[in-house]
């Protein structure tokens, strides 16, 4: 197939379902680049460089309360929760692949998590939230909602991610009701599609509209993924 009708193919893919995965494009710096060029611009994190490695290696301890770098699961998240405003884009490739099985990436829509909270809750959009990410010497972070309009798509995003370094702390009891809600549905498996990456294969996410997470890695190998941010 010639590489604009790909292309097209993979945007159509991207816009219905917030995600898409490119199948062996290789595990070379170089690669990912060429791909992100025509994607967006790179951007920088304020803990994180906007091309990284996410690595765990069985041979080398893990840094102290770090999931990313942990065998641990992650739960599903969107990156840059505590930003004033998170990246659009988040590629993730694999530059090697845990045992079959392990370290599998979930995938939540956004928009689903919206739909089932509005089904019973109104306006969940109005609820406020301070989002903070806490190290050993800062603490960040941003007020504002879960849910938030997308103006070029007039669609909804999602912000969501609560673990050991990350908090979400509801600013009313009725932002405390819509938090309980999300996290039950982002929790419930019925919610999450599962991708298994292999060495040499990326995923490019829609981070206003999914979260994105793994499975615990087996903990006996190592596992690399590159990890890009853009707008
Ligand atoms: O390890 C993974 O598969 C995902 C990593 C991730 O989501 C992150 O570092 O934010
Ligand atoms: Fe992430």
């Amino acid at each position: 197939m010639n590489e604009a009708l790909c292309w097209n193919e993979s945007f159509e893919c991207l816009l219905k379902q917030g995600f898409y995965v490119f199948r062996e494009i290789g595990t070379s710096e170089e690669t990912l680049r060429r791909l992100l060029s025509k994607i967006g611009v790179c951007v920088n994190g304020i803990f994180e460089e906007a091309i990284g490695l996410v690595k765990f290696d069985p041979c080398i301890p893990t840094r102290p309360n770090s999931i990313a770098y942990s065998a641990s699961e992650m739960r599903p998240h969107t990156d840059g929760t505590f930003e004033q405003i998170p990246p659009k884009h988040i590629l993730l490739q694999c530059v090697q692949s845990d045992q079959y099985g392990y370290g599998v990436t979930t995938i939540v829509d956004g928009n689903t998590i919206y739909d089932i909270v509005s089904s019973t809750t109104k306006n969940p959009e109005s609820a406020l939230f301070v989002f903070s990410r806490r190290e050993k010497f800062t603490n960040v972070e941003v007020t504002g909602s879960i849910f938030f309009p997308i103006e070029e798509t007039g669609g909804i995003g999602i912000r969501f991610r609560s673990d050991t370094k990350y908090s979400i702390k509801p600013l009313s009891p009725f932002a405390n009701h819509v938090l309980n809600l999300v996290q039950t549905a982002v929790n419930d498996i019925q919610n999450s599609q599962q991708v298994y990456l292999r060495t040499g294969d990326a995923i490019w996410l829609l981070n206003h509209r999914v979260l994105h997470g793994r499975t615990a890695l087996s903990g006996l190998s190592r596992r690399i993924l590159r990890r890009a941010r853009l707008n």
